[in-house]
């Protein structure tokens, strides 16, 4: 009689880092990014306790070797959750939803529509900065860059967008998710790059509903986008 092989243990799943979580979460952040808006306005969505922590970037202060030492690549926005300090706008809304909204609310787990917001952010990562945030920092700080292939790079996107939310509350399902919190700050802020949001009648309704939210908190005013 043949012997029976038992069966190989099904793999377990990876076990979750055991990572000690703060109190506040810390974020280093610098008021005129809209990177580090996305992470200042999910912090409240969730009703997670933050302590803001300015990094004077125009001023070089990225370069010192006490932040580099946060992030090597010398960019806010950072976090520093108890042990753990994490860089990148998108990887930390990502972090965010999965450690502080159990219900998966913000970042659905269901595979299409986690596809769906990361199609999202990846257009928050390229498109979005090529376009409405460069002519923005051409514009109102005088930064080097094509402000005319800006411009052009941020119609087309307004134009994708105003076409997807047409019959769409939010960008994915029928709650707001990471994806439009992810787009929210250089979509709302492109008129001061120089690209007016008059004709994206979907994508004004859009930012309002965002505004609505419980929780929503604005990017801080600065003199200088004041006068742009
Ligand atoms: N991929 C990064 C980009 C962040 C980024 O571009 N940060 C800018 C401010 S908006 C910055 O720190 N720039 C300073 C530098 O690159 O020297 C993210 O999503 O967080």
């Amino acid at each position: 009689m043949a012997a029976t092989v038992p069966p190989a243990p099904a793999p377990s799943p990876a076990a979750p880092l055991p990572l000690e979580r703060a109190e506040r979460i810390r974020l280093f952040w610098h008021p005129l990014s809209g990177h580090c808006h996305r992470v200042q306005l999910m912090l409240s969505l969730l009703g997670r306790p933050s302590e803001l922590v300015e990094v004077d970037v125009l001023a070089g202060e990225n370069r010192a070797p006490s932040f580099l030492a946060r992030n090597p690549l010398g960019q806010v926005p950072v976090i520093e959750d108890g042990g753990l300090t994490l860089a990148d706008s998108n990887a930390i809304l990502v972090y965010l939803a999965l450690t502080y909204d159990p219900a998966r609310r913000w970042l659905p787990a269901d595979a299409a529509s986690a596809a769906a917001v990361q199609a999202w952010l990846s257009l928050a990562a390229g498109p979005l900065v090529q376009g409405p945030s460069t002519a923005r920092l051409v514009r109102l700080l005088g930064l080097p860059g094509d402000y005319e292939q800006a411009v052009a790079t941020a119609e087309n996107l307004l134009a994708h967008l105003d076409r997807h939310l047409e019959d769409r509350t939010f960008l994915v399902g029928g709650g707001a998710t990471i994806a439009d919190v992810a787009l929210y700050a250089y979509v709302a802020l492109a008129p001061e790059g120089g690209v007016p949001l008059e004709p994206y009648p979907a994508v004004r309704a859009w930012l309002a509903r965002i505004e609505d939210l419980p929780r929503f908190v604005p990017m801080r005013r600065t003199p200088a986008a004041v006068a742009a």
